[in-house]
């Protein structure tokens, strides 16, 4: 089964706004969890990767679950993996 991607992020944020851009420009269909506007999803974040820091993509690949954050980090592993 293909990977699973969320992107937990904020509108006004820099970094995330980094990686948003990539996953347009490269027509990814990424769904976004945005933790100021999503009852949960900060405290989902902080629970599943440890730390409520964004942006972070979460990676679900057949039920192994990996946070992934870091803005460069993030776009050079969709380059390489989802892109
Ligand atoms: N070096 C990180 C910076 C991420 C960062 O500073 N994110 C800010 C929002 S723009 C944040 O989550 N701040 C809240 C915190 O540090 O708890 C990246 O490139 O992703």
């Amino acid at each position: 089964m293909a990977k699973q991607y969320q992107l937990f992020h904020y509108d006004s944020c820099f970094f995330c706004g980094r990686v948003r851009g990539f996953i347009e420009q490269a027509g990814l269909d990424i769904p976004y969890r945005n933790i100021h506007t999503e009852p949960g999803a900060h405290q989902e974040l902080i629970n599943g990767g440890g730390r409520g820091t964004v942006p972070c993509l979460r990676i679900d690949d057949g039920g192994d679950v990996r946070w992934l954050y870091e803005s460069a980090d993030i776009v050079e592993y969709l380059r390489g993996h989802a892109a």
